[in-house]
């Protein structure tokens, strides 16, 4: 079966962490939106789904995943299905529930991440609101993000079963995101993350060690992956990054 992946062209986003799972499982999948010249492809056909009246489980925003007949929404919720699915997760209960955790913990620094340049609305332009953007990115890097990526750390530190990845003794789609999530802040905030890989030792290794994973080092470096850019989450203005 081929999955097809529904979310905007042109940024990495919230799908990027959908897409690194789909790579790393070696998953055939359509790109749906980025593919404007396939027939039902494109961003009319991500529209289409998101305007549907006729879906029994109808997706608020992109990313969502069609596997089948089923149209699965939220990012987490979409690597709870392929973690299963494709061994990306734990089969336990507890593992899964894990898993998930920390996805939602990487979910939430993003949507962190995000407000540093959106602080007042995402239906405005940063360039109106870059004085509270200013102020928001300056509290976030001052205190948040080190709050999470110290969480993360601990987390490696104090894992059982030793300190590769996140969940037990294998890689699952939590480490996948946690590569995701601080390639972004190195891209965006690279002044305030220079001191990172000596704060935070054990999450960049982690990184370090999910970059050179052959099927993620093959992705990273075919057309499939979008450069981050400033229309994306993680956007590098050098006048937040202080
Ligand atoms: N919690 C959702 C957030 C989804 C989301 O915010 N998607 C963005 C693109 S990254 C979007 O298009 N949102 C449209 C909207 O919120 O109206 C997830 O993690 O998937």
């Amino acid at each position: 079966m081929r999955y097809e992946l529904y979310y905007w062209p042109g940024i990495q986003g919230r799908g990027e962490f959908v897409r690194l799972a789909l790579e790393e499982a070696g998953a055939g999948y359509v790109d749906v939106a980025r593919e404007p010249g396939r027939t039902g492809g494109g961003v009319a056909a991500l529209m289409d789904l998101l305007d549907s009246d006729s879906l029994d489980h109808p997706p608020f925003a992109p990313p969502f995943l069609k596997a089948g007949r089923r149209i699965i929404g939220q990012t987490a919720n979409i690597l709870l299905f392929l973690g299963a699915r494709h061994r990306l997760a734990p089969a336990s209960e507890a593992g899964r529930l894990w898993t998930h955790q920390l996805q939602l913990t990487v979910a939430d620094l993003v949507d962190e991440t995000h407000d540093t340049h959106h602080p007042i609305a995402s239906s405005l332009y940063y360039e109106d609101q870059k004085r509270e953007a200013r102020d928001r990115a300056g509290h976030f890097l001052k205190s948040r993000a080190p709050k999470y990526l110290g969480y993360f750390e601990r987390v490696l530190a104090q894992n059982p079963s030793g300190e590769r990845y996140l969940v037990g003794a294998r890689l699952s789609y939590a480490d996948l995101s946690l590569f995701q999530t601080v390639a972004g802040l190195g891209y965006a905030y690279p002044g305030a993350m220079r001191s990172a890989g000596r704060r935070y030792r054990k999450v960049t290794a982690l990184h370090d060690r999910v970059a050179e994973r052959p099927p993620i080092a093959a992705y990273l470096a075919s057309p499939r992956r979008i450069a981050f850019n400033e229309m994306g989450i993680f956007r590098h203005y050098p006048e937040l990054d202080r």
